[in-house]
């Protein structure tokens, strides 16, 4: 049962409930419940404005999006696509889901995201695509994945469900790739409830997965392609549009926090804290994630976390185990695990991602390094 004192991972950001009424007032009076109505309309005109595209669908969920992705690229059904197994198991999924195998590359040590420099060995005649997570909000290496992925002719999509909010050179970090996809799910620095939406680099792209993901209905009269049903409601599109406003001061808030654990935690023996690599980019500071070294702490990540939740800190191990190690896999892919993956694996082993959200204390990262510090 959830007390008071307890501190979970995270926590939805919640905007003026007032506001949103007045959203679900004009929900009332319109009668229209789904189906791109007047708020989906209107969220996705905000949204085109703020990341400088109209080439975006707006999608139920982030997972949905990232099969609409999948499935509107025309890369080769059972074709390989490169990508990394330390990710929430949905980038996995919607790969296999989709028709395709994933082949897993390493991660880098300092941010967590595809390891370039390991990508061009993995590619074979079977190779369709690389799928690349900007993992906790981090950018991957968008130059080096295009020059590889221009070389060998292959797609590229982004698993930006941790970025929304994150700018490089200037611009949305979605606008990269041949499409992103991210997630508004409630756990996410900006929330529908749930929900999610692609950025696609080419209109007709952008024009099959508005198809795609409406039963492939192209006139009343006219079904154009073999679709499914993945928009998002009025009543997610109202809230989207009620917190849009809030997403900068959100953002400012989480860095506060972020800085306090860095500043709390850097120089804490057999912790490493991580941070943005690339100058060219302002991140959104989705996740707090620490590795801890066993050897240097003298406690291992498990010990940790549970330490912290006998204090009612719920960390999460985002993201342990590797998807390629999953029960799931097992069976139909038993070399999934066997796959070289030194840096991944470590890091796996190691991870521990601390709660960070908007209605989190300065207090509260306080007490929570407190427990941290007292190292044995
Ligand atoms: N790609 C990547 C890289 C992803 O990380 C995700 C999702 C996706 C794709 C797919 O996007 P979506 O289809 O989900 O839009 C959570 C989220 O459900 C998931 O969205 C997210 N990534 C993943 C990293 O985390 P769980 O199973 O860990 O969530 P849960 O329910 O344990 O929630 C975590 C904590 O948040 C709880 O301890 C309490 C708090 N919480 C949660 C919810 C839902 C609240 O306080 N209120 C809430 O309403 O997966």
């Amino acid at each position: 049962m959830k007390k008071d004192k307890d501190i979970f991972v995270t926590k939805p950001y919640l905007p003026n409930l007032d506001e949103y009424i007045e959203c679900l007032k004009k929900i009332w009076e319109s009668d229209i419940l789904t189906n791109k109505g007047p708020m989906y309309c209107e969220f996705l005109k905000e949204l085109s404005n703020k990341l400088k595209s109209d080439r975006i669908n707006l999608f139920c969920n982030g997972h949905s999006a990232l099969e609409c992705s999948l499935k509107s690229l025309e890369m080769k059904k059972g074709g390989e696509i490169i990508t990394t197994p330390f990710t929430f198991v949905s980038t996995t999924h919607a790969i296999v889901n989709c028709g395709f195998k994933p082949v897993f590359c390493d991660i880098k040590e300092d941010n967590m995201t595809i390891d370039v420099n390991k990508i061009e060995n993995l590619i074979t005649d079977k190779t369709v695509g690389i799928l690349p997570v900007h993992v906790y909000g981090f950018s991957c290496n968008t130059e080096e994945i295009e020059k590889i992925a221009k070389k060998n002719n292959l797609k590229i999509i982004y698993d930006a469900a941790h970025a929304f909010g994150v700018e490089k050179n200037g611009k949305s970090i979605l606008n990269y790739g041949d499409v992103s996809m991210t997630s508004f799910h409630a756990t996410k620095i900006f929330n529908t409830i749930e929900g999610g939406l692609t950025v696609s680099n080419n209109s007709e792209i952008a024009k099959k997965q508005e198809l795609l993901q409406n039963f492939g209905i192209s006139g009343y009269d006219e079904v154009s392609l073999i679709g499914g049903n993945s928009k998002m409601n009025e009543f997610c599109a109202a809230m989207g549009l009620t917190t849009l406003k809030d997403v900068d001061k959100i953002i400012e808030k989480r860095k506060k926090l972020f800085d306090l654990y860095t500043e709390s935690l850097e120089d804490v023996e057999g912790i490493k804290v991580y941070k943005e690599t690339d100058s060219n980019v302002k991140t959104n500071y989705a996740y707090y994630p620490i590795t801890i070294n066993e050897e240097k702490y003298g406690t291992g990540r498990n010990g940790v976390c549970e330490t912290l939740a006998s204090n009612g800190i719920y960390a999460r191990k985002y993201f342990f185990p590797l998807t390629s190690d999953m029960e799931c896999y097992r069976k139909i892919y038993p070399e999934f695990i066997k796959t070289d993956l030194p840096v991944a694996r470590k890091i796996a082993n190691e991870i521990l991602t601390l709660p960070l959200y908007y209605d989190l204390e300065e207090k509260d990262v306080k007490r929570i390094c407190k427990v941290l510090r007292r190292k044995k």
